[in-house]
This record gives structure tokens, C-alpha cells and sequence, in this order.
């Protein structure tokens, strides 16, 4: 993806990945006579396995050889003697005349493996035989063996690195962890030399790194050991932040996490890329936002210092593109103690996004939609089905939409009778789309009913999104009253010709925890309350709202996004309390 430098081992031939890793695994040991390392990659899935050693006294060429692992051991060690042979044979070094003049014989290399003492047994299936430990001589050589080492699979630098925002690397790891392995961050300095900064997962450069480039070596682990350190040296330098953005006053409120039984709850429409770099976007919607502020890189750097500041327990967000939550959201939140989980709406790049605390809750389950699917293959929506079929324009109208409903159920670590059902939306955007929404809504909550009711009784629900629909819009009625009627004016916010009438209801006690604010969403031709938390308040009391940023901050840049908010949504953030 663009924005991001670095090693994709996985998209790179493999072979050339090895060599990447094994260049650095063979140094720590280099030299005639010293132990070299064999690395060995067997896993299940693959019929496979790769042996990567440097064939020859001298640290000659990187070698991976890639054997059957239902080949005998025999075979194996036979064909490393042959590759050394002709290795030999192939490159006469300069000064090692005694290599051409004596050719080596296949047969007359020792090429043996040991466990221990003991040679395996030739006759060992290669899965078997290349075991963690196990001694290869080659000749005069001998390499330890490392069966699947912990290995970076990828490693990556955002393009852009702000003074006062955190970085946060992609990390990847097989046979490890990225929580296991070991990061350090150096700067270099006007002289040209690195100097070493912190150590780490995330590092958030200050001031005084401004101009200076950036390196970071990880070495891979797992809870025993460590394998291959890859380094890389970011693409820029550190540049200036923004000065003061509009969430750092919010962030004194939330410098501290919560504890049971309180639960921080931030929902956020976060603006996808796929959006905010459109004709439309730059011209028409957000004329007043330099076009650096609505690049992807310059906006998720201030979306994850944004979020990881609130020390929130859920986050649920909206318009979150594909490539935004692999390969920048869901890497920074996880260093930060979330897990996420990402839905792709259908035809679309963007989607919804749920991260929870790790190590408060874990996720039981998952019942994501798309609500038109579900409406149409879902026996729980019948009736509904059968209402809009009365209208083929509304019924088109609502199958067209790509609107998709995420539900996770979390379970808490500390009491497991505890859970939590989090729905996260993002509903029809068009204004005189009330209709639609209202039959959207509908959808949702026959679901959340069915999980709520069927599959986890009395599960308490907090419903996230962007509805898209305003606290005087006949759905903010219906949420949170229960029911609407037949004939609220919403059912023909496009006209009478696109009306299609019903009374809808749910038994939900759902309040919007953040109330009614003036406005959600701020850009120049419009400002509105579209986004909500509702909250079961059978379940939960609202503990405190983190107020918004004042009207001065949200407008000082005309209107949002700007330089200093990397949405033109606002964040809600609220403390509830579990009764
Ligand atoms: C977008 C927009 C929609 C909320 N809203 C109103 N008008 C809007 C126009 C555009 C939102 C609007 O930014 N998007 C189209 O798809 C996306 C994006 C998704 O959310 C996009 C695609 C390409 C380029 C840019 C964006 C609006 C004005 N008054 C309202 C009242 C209510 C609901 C919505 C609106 C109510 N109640």
C-alpha cells in the first residue's frame, strides 16, 4: 500500500526473503571453523521444507534448498553435498587455487546430521530428521540447526513521521509474536551516525528529532528465543506536528484507563481514504482543508495518536478502509492492547471496525450483515421483506445498499458472566434517505433481537454508528422510544411515491449516552448530529460524556477536517457504568 515503507518477505520469492533473514542470522556466527546456522522452515500446511544455510568455509552464497519433508533424510544430506560440490566447482575465489585444482567428489564429503551423539538414521523422513538443536556437518562445517525460528515476515515504516505522534511499525511475525520481540528505534544524527533513541514497540519522536531520519531494528520472538533482526531506515525524515489538535484537551480527561465496572466506549467516523482524496472531496466538500491534511498518511497519524490517547476499552468505527485497517489501524492499536476485528462492506473498500481491550475483554462471536442480504435470505426479516415488496422502488432502493450492520460479543476476562453485545453501523448517507434508514434500522434491530434473545439472553447492547439521521429524525425516535409509527413524516422523506409505510418496534432501553450535541459532523455545507452511542440502560448508567472540543477549536480552521482533525466527524466518548 502506499504510505508505508519496508520488507514484505511474503511478497518478495521466497528465496529472497530467506536470504534477507539468513544474511543476518549467519553474521552472529560467521567465520571459518565457528558454528553457522542451519534454518529449517517445516510447517504442516506444506508439502515441503526448506533448509537455508551458507554452503562453504568462506560464508559463500546462501543456500535454500527446498526438499520434500516425506523425503528421506538421506536424500537431503546427498543433495547438500552435491550443491557444495558444484558450488565449488562453479566459482573458483580468487587466491583459493587449491579449490580448482582438487575437485571435491560428492561421495567423499562427510555430510551427516546428529541429534546429539548420534547421526539420524538416513532413513528419517525429512520432517523428522531436521529437528531444533540438531548438528549438520558439511564437510569441515557445522551448523546448528533452527527449526522455524521466530521470523519477521513483514516489517514497515509509515512515509510520513510527525514530531509528537507515534509510530507505529507494521510488524509480522511467524513462529512468534510481535508482543515477544525486541525493538530499537535510532536517530540519525547531523554527523551521520545512528544514535540509539528508545526501545520499544511504538516510539513517538519529539522536536528535537525534526529533520532527522529514523531506523528500527526488530528481532523477531517468541517467548525462548530470538531469530533474524531486520532493520529499516524510514523513507523521510521527522517533520513538524501540527501544534495543538482538537482531541489534546479531550485527551486530559482520558489520560487514565478505566476499571471495572466502568467501560470507555468511543465511537468514530474516521473518514476513509477512498473518500477524502475525491474530486469531490478536495473541491466541493472540504475546499477549505489543505490537500496534505486529507492524504491517508497525514491523517492516520493523527487518527491513531487521537485513539490510542482516549484509553478507551471499545472503539467502534466507521468508513475505515481495507488497507487503512491492515496495515495501520489494526498494527497501532494492537501495540496499543487492542484487538480488532474489520468488516468489509460489500462492493465498497471501506468498512466497519470493532478493537476492544485485550486484556479486559475477549471476543465470543461475530454476527456481521449486510443488511440487504440478510433481508432477503434471513426468515427473521420476512415481514419486513414483505412490506417493502409492496413499493419496487423502495425495495430496489434498499437492495442496492452496500449498509452493513457489525455485531461482536465480547466476553470480560475477570467474569465471564459478563458480556457485551457491540453493534457498530454506518447507515444510508443521502438526506431525504429517512426511509431507507428507517427500514435499515428495522433490519438491525430484528438481528440484535435474535442475538440478544436466542443465542445470549439478557446480553446488554451498546449500538455504535454513524445513523446518518438527526435526534429530531423519526429512527432516533424509534431507537429510543421503542417504536414509530405508520405515519411519522420520515416514511416519506423522498415523497409519497417512495413511502412505504409500517410501524416498527423493539424492545431495547437504549439511550444516546453522548445526548443530542449541536452537531457530529462539521464540514463547510453542513452541520448535523448523525452519530451516536446507545446505550441499554437497563444494563448501563452513563458515568460521564468526555465533552467535545469547543466550537472555536472545531472551527478555526473553517471546518473539519483540518490540519488539526483528521475527520470531519467528531469522536464520542463516554464512560459508562454497569449497574
Ligand atoms: C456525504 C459523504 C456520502 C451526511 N451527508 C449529507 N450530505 C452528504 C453528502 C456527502 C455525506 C453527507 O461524505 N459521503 C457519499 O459517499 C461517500 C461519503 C460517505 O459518507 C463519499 C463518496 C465520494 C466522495 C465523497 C464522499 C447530509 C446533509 N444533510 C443531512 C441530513 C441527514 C443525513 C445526511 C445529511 C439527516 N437526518
Amino acid at each position: 500500500m502506499c504510505g508505508l515503507v519496508g520488507v514484505t518477505v511474503r511478497s518478495l520469492p521466497s528465496a529472497a526473503l530467506q536470504r534477507l533473514a539468513a544474511r543476518f542470522s549467519s553474521s552472529r556466527s560467521s567465520g571459518w571453523g565457528a558454528m553457522q546456522t542451519a534454518i529449517v522452515r517445516c510447517v504442516p500446511t506444506e508439502t515441503k521444507l526448506t533448509i537455508s544455510l551458507r554452503l562453504g568455509p568462506e560464508g559463500g552464497s546462501q543456500r535454500h534448498l527446498q526438499r520434500e519433508q516425506s523425503e528421506s533424510l538421506q536424500t537431503a544430506l546427498g543433495r547438500i553435498a552435491h550443491n557444495l560440490v558444484k558450488a565449488q566447482a562453479k566459482k573458483p575465489r580468487k587466491g583459493r587455487k587449491e579449490a580448482a585444482s582438487a575437485p571435491l567428489q560428492a561421495s567423499a564429503l562427510p555430510v551427516i546430521l546428529y541429534q546429539g551423539e548420534q547421526p539420524v538414521p538416513g532413513d528419517t523422513r525429512n520432517a523428522e530428521a531436521w529437528q531444533d538443536g540438531a548438528i549438520l556437518q558439511v564437510g569441515e562445517s557445522r551448523y546448528r540447526v533452527e527449526r522455524n525460528p521466530p521470523t519477521l515476515t513483514q516489517l514497515r515504516l509509515p512515509t510520513s513521521i510527525l514530531a509528537g505522534f507515534p509510530v507505529c511499525p507494521k510488524v509480522e511475525v511467524e513462529f512468534g509474536e510481535a508482543s515477544h520481540s525486541l525493538f530499537e528505534w535510532w536517530l540519525k544524527e547531523a554527523t551521520g551516525s545512528w544514535e540509539p533513541a528508545a526501545n520499544g514497540r511504538i516510539f513517538t519522536p519529539s522536536n528535537s528529532h525534526i529533520g532527522l531520519k529514523l531506523k528500527l531494528r526488530c528481532q523477531p520472538g517468541d517467548e525462548r528465543r530470538f531469530g533474524a533482526p531486520v532493520e529499516l531506515e524510514s523513507a523521510g525524515v521527522v517533520e513538524a506536528g501540527p501544534g495543538a489538535c482538537t482531541f489534546d484537551s479531550r485527551q486530559w480527561l482520558t489520560r487514565r484507563a478505566l476499571e471495572e465496572p466502568l467501560v470507555r466506549v468511543v465511537s468514530y467516523n474516521i473518514l476513509a481514504d477512498v473518500y477524502a482524496q475525491t474530486e469531490l472531496s478536495r473541491n466541493t466538500l472540504y475546499p477549505y482543508c489543505p490537500p496534505y491534511a486529507l492524504e491517508l498518511d497525514y491523517r492516520q497519524n493523527l487518527v491513531k495518536k487521537e485513539l490510542s490517547g482516549y484509553n478507551a476499552d471499545i472503539i467502534c468505527l466507521q468508513e475505515v478502509d481495507k488497507s487503512v485497517f491492515t496495515n495501520s489501524l489494526n498494527p497501532a492499536l494492537n501495540a496499543f492492547g487492542f484487538q480488532g476485528a474489520f468488516r468489509i462492506k460489500e462492493k465498497q473498500h471501506e468498512g466497519l471496525s470493532v478493537f476492544f481491550r485485550a486484556s479486559k475483554y475477549r471476543l465470543l462471536s461475530q454476527h456481521d450483515v449486510t443488511l440487504s442480504e440478510a433481508l432477503v435470505s434471513d426468515p427473521l426479516h420476512a415481514e419486513i421483506l414483505e412490506k417493502i415488496s409492496t413499493n419496487p422502488k423502495v425495495k430496489e432502493k434498499v437492495l442496492q445498499r452496500s449498509t452493513t450492520l457489525q455485531v461482536c460479543v465480547l466476553e470480560s476476562l475477570k467474569d465471564s458472566s459478563k458480556k457485551l453485545c457491540i453493534g457498530n453501523t454506518h447507515l444510508y448517507w443521502h438526506p431525504k434517505g429517512g426511509h431507507i434508514r428507517l427500514i435499515q434500522i428495522a433490519i438491525a434491530f430484528r438481528h440484535l433481537q435474535h442475538i440478544t434473545a436466542e443465542m445470549y439472553p439478557d446480553i446488554p447492547v451498546i449500538f455504535c454508528g454513524d445513523f446518518n439521521s438527526s435526534p429530531n429524525s423519526g429512527l432516533y425516535e424509534f431507537v429510543t422510544k421503542g417504536h414509530i409509527s405508520a405515519d411519522h413524516p420520515d416514511w416519506t422523506s423522498n415523497g409519497e411515491e417512495e413511502c412505504c409505510s409500517m410501524s416498527i418496534m423493539h424492545s431495547f432501553k437504549l439511550r444516546s449516552a453522548c445526548g443530542e450535541p449541536a452537531y457530529t459532523n462539521y464540514v463547510g455545507g453542513f452541520q448535523g448530529c448523525l452519530d451516536y452511542i446507545f446505550v441499554d440502560m437497563n444494563v448501563f448508567e452513563v458515568f460521564q460524556v468526555i465533552p467535545f472540543p469547543s466550537h472555536e477549536e472545531i472551527t478555526c480552521h473553517s471546518a473539519l477536517p483540518s490540519v488539526s482533525h483528521p475527520s470531519d466527524h467528531i469522536a464520542l466518548i463516554c464512560d459508562l457504568k454497569c449497574k
